[in-house]
């Protein structure tokens, strides 16, 4: 007979479906689940008693926020905002709609600083030369919409991607979140569109200001969907997961099976955007020029507008708060209802975003 049906019953610990979680994330609880082994009443309070506050610390080891607090941070957005916008703006084609369509929105939203994020891919030679590549590309882009960059307005980010957890990438603009988020009044947005390395920094450096800030991130995919890894999540996992176990109010738009909505083709961007200003012929041509193949019946994402349409109007997305997914060095999510909540979108519409989009860049180009 094993030794374990020599226990008494009354006295052993089934383990729970609760404990097997707190279990995946912590684990002490394993240690705890041996107490099915002893044999008096105080040592299996006293247990019970340590997996209860076992899993309350890990919620809370980041930040010591109340999940009232966060649902209140994780209302919709209402009315106009101050944000800033974290880019790895030239990795692809798609950033640079998300920065103009920002600065085109000013009804909504104040854009108080562009911060360039690193990325590697075939349009950079390593993280540090992607991030370069985007602080350039954010310049580009405002000088090609009229602006003047003012002082103290776009910074560089990483030249790295987190290797470990606990250690942050120090770059100007992760001290310019910090100092711009204790500043603030009330909370800033921080519109994250690549591999979350700046924003999961600065959290590290100053974990307080978490109670500042509500990050909006497109990245990951939907929580039923069989990986979580895409490309923004994938190059910088030590940073993803970092937000995922801040506590940070964070508001996730996953790329499939929901901003993989915003396609649009060629001829449509040619017939929305040809001929309005130097803004609308940049944004149409890198578009034509990103398909080196067959354009017939071709179509692309464009991904990052959604942080934007967000905060623009979040009538445009279905969303739902769920408890924030522990992201696995698999790239999987593992589920733990004992941790904090955050929220994740599962749908949007992307006729009103586009056409939202089109419009504010037709009334750039007429603008004096
Ligand atoms: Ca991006």
């Amino acid at each position: 007979m094993p030794n374990v049906l020599q226990y008494p019953k009354p006295y052993m610990i089934r383990p729970s479906l609760h404990c097997l979680q707190i279990t995946i994330s912590n684990p002490v609880c394993c240690i705890a689940g041996s107490f099915t082994a002893l044999s008096s009443v105080p040592k299996v309070l006293v247990g019970l008693l340590f997996i209860l506050f076992s899993g309350v610390a890990y919620a809370q080891q980041h930040v010591p926020l109340s999940d009232g607090f966060r649902l209140e941070r994780l209302r919709p957005v209402d009315g106009h905002i101050n944000a800033v916008i974290d880019t790895d703006t030239y990795n692809e084609i798609d950033d640079q709609f998300a920065v103009v369509y920002a600065l085109l929105s000013p009804e909504k939203i104040n854009v108080l600083a562009i911060y360039a994020a690193p990325y590697l891919n075939n349009r950079s030679t390593s993280a540090g030369d992607g991030m370069e590549k985007s602080f350039d590309e954010i310049n580009r882009l405002m000088e090609k919409m009229g602006r003047e960059v003012p002082d103290d307005f776009v910074f560089r980010g990483s030249d790295r991607f987190m290797t470990d957890k606990t250690e942050p990438v120090d770059s100007p603009a992760a001290r310019d979140l910090i100092q711009r988020a204790k500043e603030a009044d009330g909370p800033l947005y921080v519109l994250t569109l690549g591999a979350p390395t700046n924003v999961a920094s600065a959290l590290l450096m100053a974990p307080e200001i978490a109670e500042k800030i509500v990050v909006i991130w497109l990245g990951g995919k939907g929580l039923n969907w069989r990986t979580a890894s895409e490309f923004n999540l994938m190059q910088d996992p030590k940073s993803s997961q970092v937000l995922f176990d801040s506590g940070v109010p964070l508001v996730q738009l996953p790329t499939e099976p929901v901003t993989s909505h915003l396609l649009t083709t060629v001829a449509e961007v040619e017939y929305y955007l040809k001929g309005q200003g130097e803004i609308g012929d940049y944004l149409l041509e890198i578009f034509k020029d990103y398909n080196h193949g067959e354009p017939f019946g071709w179509s692309k994402v464009i991904w990052d507008i959604s942080a934007v349409a967000y905060v623009i109007n979040p009538g445009w997305f279905a969303t739902e708060i769920q408890h924030s997914p522990i992201l696995t060095d698999a790239l999987t999510y593992s589920v733990d209802n004992s941790r904090h909540l955050y929220r994740v979108a599962t749908y949007l519409r992307r006729d009103s975003i586009f056409r939202d989009m089109f419009r504010k860049i037709q009334q750039h180009a007429k603008s004096p």
